[in-house]
């Protein structure tokens, strides 16, 4: 296999009758998403939360860990994390989305984890502050660049590697940008990093390196296999355009009980009240707007306050079940101006799908 072919060429897109491969069907047991009916908790419970793993889980000894903050800094850091967790804590509830939510609904498919919609989660995450700890190391003058090093190892289309995506020093140095030892005031769980992680509050999944153990400042932009994969292009030879900030999306708690193979709704006629979350991180969400007529016709739901900048928002809006089947829709807006779409924004690797959701419901006879 050669290496030069193999660089950052984006997923392979499925032919249109293609069924999803047991290599997907694989990928989606060890990286399961959230439970919709999950979202009605502010918080995501351990465990409900969504995964992203792309190698293995690695074994981290916590007593021979250190986290290294190297390169270009006065102050080379060796840090064990009894060190980190003794510095100033903070906690911050955050919504993260993996940049492939969505992309399983893209017609035609590129071939990687299959997500529908379920890749996202709230955890409250506490750690330290990555701005300190930089100036505590104090980048020299010419440092522009900062690559997060995971302990995890692989191979990607031919590319092995440890995960490693960067940031501009710029939007490493943001307050809100956190090293994590904590998910929802327990130690964070093997899966979702154990024992560090970062955490960049707004910033699609992707560059939340987890199992962090290494920190290296440098003067050039990083072109390592991840930071050129995360990248909207419609052709593979293209530069594209790097993904940053989650683009809005609401989603709705599925109302009424499934039918166990098609997931299809069911609901008795009378007064429902739809509910669901909604989020964006490049702003905060202004309006969600419904719709239970498959987009004819939308309504503004209530949304309810928000909890802090970085936590997806509560929306409800009450509606009069009629017999007959229902498609339901929802529809975010942040401040920003950014909405979803109603065609799908496909490209080659099928991130940032936020087209409009829509569930089918069947409301029984009185
Ligand atoms: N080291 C490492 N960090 C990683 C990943 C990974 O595979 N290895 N996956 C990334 C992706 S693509 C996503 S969407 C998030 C998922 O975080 P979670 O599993 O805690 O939800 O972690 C990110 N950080
Ligand atoms: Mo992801």
């Amino acid at each position: 296999m050669s290496t030069g072919e193999q660089l950052s060429t984006p997923a392979r897109v499925a032919e249109l009758d293609e069924g999803i491969s047991e290599d997907e069907l694989q990928l989606a047991s060890r990286n399961h998403g959230m439970p919709l009916e999950a979202m009605r908790y502010d918080v995501t419970p351990l465990g409900l939360h969504y995964l992203l793993i792309h190698y293995d889980i690695p074994a981290v000894d916590p007593d021979t860990w250190r986290l290294r903050v190297t390169g270009l800094v006065e102050h080379p850091l060796v840090l064990d994390l009894d060190t980190i967790r003794a510095r100033p804590r903070t906690t911050l509830r955050v919504t993260m989305e993996c940049a492939g939510n969505g992309r399983a609904r893209l017609v035609p498919r590129p071939i990687s984890q299959p997500w529908l919609v379920e890749a996202v989660g709230t955890a409250e995450w506490t750690g330290t502050s990555l701005a300190a700890l930089l100036r505590d190391a104090t980048p020299t003058a010419s440092a522009s660049e900062v690559v997060f090093t995971g302990s995890d190892h692989g191979i990607e289309r031919g590319v092995e590697q440890n995960y490693q995506r960067s940031l501009s020093l710029r939007d490493a140095s943001d307050d809100d940008v956190l090293l994590v030892y904590e998910m929802n005031g327990a130690p964070l769980p093997p899966q979702h990093g154990f024992p560090l992680r970062l955490v960049v509050p707004g910033w699609y999944g992707m560059t939340q390196v987890k199992w962090l153990h290494e920190i290296t400042v440098t003067d050039a932009p990083f072109t390592g296999y991840q930071q050129a994969a995360y990248r909207l292009r419609q052709d593979p030879d293209e530069t594209g355009v790097p993904l940053t900030r989650m683009e809005p999306r609401a989603l709705l708690i599925p109302p009424g009980w499934p039918d166990f193979m098609s997931r299809a709704r069911f609901l008795h006629p009378g007064p429902v009240e739809l509910r669901g979350r909604a989020w964006s991180g490049h702003a905060p969400i202004s309006t969600v707007d419904v719709s239970t007529d498959d987009g004819a016709t939308w309504t503004a739901a209530d949304v309810e306050p928000a909890a802090g900048d970085w936590a997806w928002r509560g929306w409800k809006l009450s509606w009069h079940a009629q017999p007959g089947h229902h498609a339901l829709c929802a529809r975010a807006t942040d401040e920003a101006g950014r909405s979803q779409p109603v065609e799908q924004p496909w490209n080659r690797g099928g991130f940032a799908n936020n087209l409009i959701q829509r569930v089918h419901v069947v409301v029984l006879d009185a």
